[in-house]
């Protein structure tokens, strides 16, 4: 008889990490829920996502987007659902073993989220709720079931010489845990559903009809090569790099986004996206590149912009004598240090862009307003979703990537990239192009050599320029003779300078070295 209640009582472990897990579902849904009611954006799941990221040390950043790739925030996603999982099955198991511990670990859980929610940027006054109330309903649907799983064991497995209860906790226990456990889903799966749907930007977007610029580029005869395999002379939008820390695509409603300019300023200037459309746009030719681009990397792009100089606005502001930063704010949180002069320079087009060759921007490259900047690497200037300028110094203020290893200025290092033949692609034997891209901006590119096989530095032929902001197209006829090869390249910009052949890695300031390659010749 004793044996049989030990063995009996066992199962009911299982049953108490139900219990939990009904638990722990009932709180990710009413807290979604309730971020749909009272506070957008207040999704307990997302904010923890976000902080995370924002924590975890740049190597394991690093080992992420090694080993994930592009699925680096899926797998993050996933790793905080186990957590969830194993989380949940424990506070059933430990309010089962021992009340009112399992009510504990949801009153962790909802404090650490909560706190997750608050320290978001762009949270809504009402945002800590919806984490509170979601801990609240599971706290209060674990400690239900728990009782009802207890009282289904005392009748179950009566201690010896008790008389058995009747056995009315199973069907209790499992009604219960069945429609909190659906309702969960349902309730939780709809809230995230409608959630997405009305703060759908795309929707928003398609219907966006901006005004025509007053001025546009004149693109010279001769600016875009036509060779296989070489990068476009505009990148398309869809192919266009991302780099963001942004978990979900932030969605910001022109309608009600501000452009705010405060610090160190006459006057604080803030003004809506019409009021920035009123200042009148016009286009721009701007490469964009990453300070993560490695040598030879794709971590560059070209597009036609249409904005408003910064300068402009600042203008409006009015900046006092001593500041030499700008600390421009995105509505996800991130900041960037661009130098003031960079921004107040007459001869350099630093712009809030609110289109991307032809349409307005796309979500995941800062609808409705960026900023970019040319000469600057993007982490120091491109912020997307922009919402703030803060005038200050480099002293008093630093950026996101400023205390995570980047220098808090980093001007773009011309470099060299070649597009074709591909690495590891064999060629036929004959007269092929050897063609890629070259940039430096706000100097602009005066020469690209090759060399083959260690042999001379040969020139290649550049594509007409658009500005000394956008890259240069260039290639060199050669023929190719069976066997594999060694092709390299460099650069030579109009100060006269070579581009630097010795190898930097990305951080603290950006990769240098000449790209070297193979090329297989059938
Ligand atoms: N809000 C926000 N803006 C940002 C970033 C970011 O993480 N968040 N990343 C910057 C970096 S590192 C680069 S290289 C450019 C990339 O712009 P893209 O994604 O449109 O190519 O955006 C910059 N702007
Ligand atoms: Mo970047």
């Amino acid at each position: 008889m004793a044996q049989r209640s030990t063995q009996g009582g066992k199962r009911f472990f299982v049953w108490a990490a139900l219990a939990g897990l009904v638990s722990g579902a009932v709180f990710l849904a009413a807290a979604e829920l309730f971020a749909l009611l009272l506070a957008r954006s207040a999704s307990p799941v997302l904010a923890v996502g976000g902080f995370v990221i924002d924590i975890v040390p740049q190597p394991f950043k690093e080992f992420a987007i090694a080993t994930f790739g592009e699925y680096d925030k899926i797998a993050l996603l996933a790793g905080l659902g186990l957590a969830v999982v194993i989380a949940s099955a424990v506070g059933g198991i430990l309010e089962y073993v021992r009340p009112p511990l399992g009510v504990v670990v949801i009153v962790i859980a909802g404090a650490l989220s909560t706190a997750a929610v608050v320290t978001r940027a762009g949270v809504s006054p009402l945002g800590f709720l919806p984490p509170l109330l979601g801990a609240a309903a599971g706290a209060v649907i674990l400690v239900m079931l728990s009782r009802r799983l207890r009282t289904w064991k005392a009748a179950a497995v009566p201690a010896d010489g008790e008389e058995a209860p009747k056995a009315m906790g199973r069907r209790q226990f499992f009604l219960l845990a069945g429609i909190a456990g659906a309702s969960a889903v349902i309730v939780g799966v709809a809230s995230r559903a409608v959630s997405m749907a009305v703060t759908s930007v795309e929707a928003i977007r398609d219907n966006l009809s901006l005004p025509k610029p007053k001025s546009t580029v004149t693109i010279p005869n001769g600016a875009e090569l036509d060779i296989e395999g070489i990068s476009p002379l505009f990148t398309p939008n869809k192919d266009f790099y991302r780099v963001d820390t942004a978990l979900t695509v932030p969605t910001v409603d022109p309608d009600t986004w501000r452009l705010v300019i405060d610090g160190m300023v006459d006057e604080r200037v803030e003004m809506s996206f019409q009021d920035l459309l009123d200042m009148g746009l016009d286009e721009y030719v701007i490469t964009l590149t990453c300070v993560s681009n490695e040598v030879g990397g794709e971590l560059v792009g070209n597009a036609k912009w249409l904005g408003v100089p910064v300068r402009d606005v600042l203008k409006k502001a009015g900046v006092k004598g001593d500041a030499d930063m700008v600390l421009s704010k995105s509505v996800d949180g991130y900041t960037a240090s661009t130098p003031l002069s960079a921004l107040t320079d007459d001869n350099l087009d630093a712009i809030f862009a609110v289109a991307m060759n032809g349409e307005p921007l796309p979500p995941e490259h800062g609808f409705p307003v960026r900023m970019v900047v040319p000469g600057l690497y993007g982490y120091v200037s491109a912020t997307k979703w922009v919402t703030e300028l803060k005038v200050t110094t480099f002293e008093k203020d630093e950026a996101y990537w400023t205390p995570r290893g980047y220098s808090a200025e980093a001007p773009i290092k011309f470099s060299s990239r070649i597009d074709t033949p591909k690495l590891g692609a064999a060629v036929d034997a004959g007269r092929i192009a050897i063609a890629g891209v070259a940039w430096a901006q706000t100097v602009g590119i005066e020469r690209v050599e090759v060399s083959i096989d260690n042999g001379d530095w040969t020139p290649a032929t550049l594509s007409a320029p658009i500005n000394e902001d956008t890259w240069v197209q260039w290639f060199l006829e050669w023929d190719a003779t069976p066997g594999t090869h060694y092709v390299a390249v460099r650069a030579v910009n109009k100060n006269g300078d070579l581009q630097i052949e010795d190898r930097a890695p990305i951080a603290p300031d950006g990769s240098t070295g000449w790209q070297r390659s193979l090329i297989r010749v059938a």
